[in-house]
């Protein structure tokens, strides 16, 4: 079985960051170890939330993995809370690095134009320098924005905006950049990715729903990473996690007295499962 590690924030309440990535991951098949970066009594769009820091244990985990000679075949980072935090995790990069280790980064720092409470543009900036450092990037428009310190494309845009802005995102020095939340054409959503080496322009789209739920770029970015570290390859791995993600919304539509903050992947799971071709014939998953 692949081992994985995933870095970002555990919200207790709030189905997102490790409460959604750990659970998909682990479906998936794929030994899941968690990092936690901090611990909230909900994400950052509740009023009031709690907020435990734990920075100052990430070194000493990653140090103790070391000795006891863990290796991971993929890292997975989430949203990160600090300067510091990004720091942190290219020095978990460069202490874990092998060939075939594949650094997957979601900046997850905003949406709709307007980064979450607690991040301005000199952090968007610096994480645009951990991008740099990963094999695979997953920001939505507004975080790619944000990370190039150019204006946000409004609704309207062409393929060939898109393609320009994958290359400025893949300019940062990632292998391959993806942007979700693309609309190309009315009544379709999905994601466009390009890759560095090739040059290749993929986009996956899904009908297009009227709604727009917290927490879907984190269950986006742990589907489309739990298919390509179970071997899926990029266009695969991207629909995978398209189709999933509009799944997980549906669900939650089709319970008229759902939560506002995050949705229901977990009901969703079952189509996870179909989309990376997992049975339950014991064995299979090594
Ligand atoms: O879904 C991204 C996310 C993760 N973690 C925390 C958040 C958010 C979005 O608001 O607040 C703490």
């Amino acid at each position: 079985m692949k081992r994985v590690l995933s870095i970002q924030d555990i919200s207790c309440v709030g189905k997102c960051s490790l409460t959604v990535a750990l659970p998909i991951l682990s479906a998936a098949g794929l030994e899941t170890v968690i990092l936690p970066t901090a611990v909230l009594s909900a994400h950052t769009a509740f009023p009031g939330f709690t907020f435990r820091d734990l920075t100052d244990d990430i070194r000493p985990v990653t140090e103790h993995w070391k000795n006891q000679q863990i290796t991971f075949d993929g890292l997975y980072t989430g949203y990160l809370g600090s300067f510091r935090q990004m720091q942190l995790v290219e020095q978990v990069f460069a202490d874990f690095q092998h060939p075939g280790m594949l650094r997957f980064v979601d900046p997850a720092m905003g949406d709709n134009g307007k980064l979450y409470v607690g991040f301005d543009g000199a952090f968007a900036r610096r994480m645009g320098k951990l991008c740099g450092k990963a094999d695979m990037i997953v920001p939505n428009l507004t975080e790619a924005a944000f990370m190039l310190d150019e204006p946000y494309l409004e609704p309207g845009y062409t393929e060939e905006d898109i393609r320009e802005l994958l290359k400025r995102l893949t300019g940062l020095g990632c292998g391959t950049a993806v942007l979700t939340g693309v609309s190309l054409e009315p009544g379709r959503c999905g994601v466009a990715a390009l890759n560095q080496t090739t040059g290749e322009l993929i986009t996956c789209s899904s009908e297009l729903l009227p709604v727009s739920f917290h927490g879907t770029g984190d269950v986006f970015a742990s589907a489309c990473f739990a298919g390509l570290m179970r071997g899926q390859d990029l266009e695969t791995a991207l629909q995978t996690a398209v189709d999933y993600t509009v799944e997980a919304m549906r669900c939650t539509l089709a319970h008229p007295d759902h939560n506002w903050y995050g949705v229901d992947f977990e009901s969703a799971i079952p189509k996870l499962l179909e989309l990376l071709n997992i049975t339950c014939t014991p064995g299979s998953q090594h």
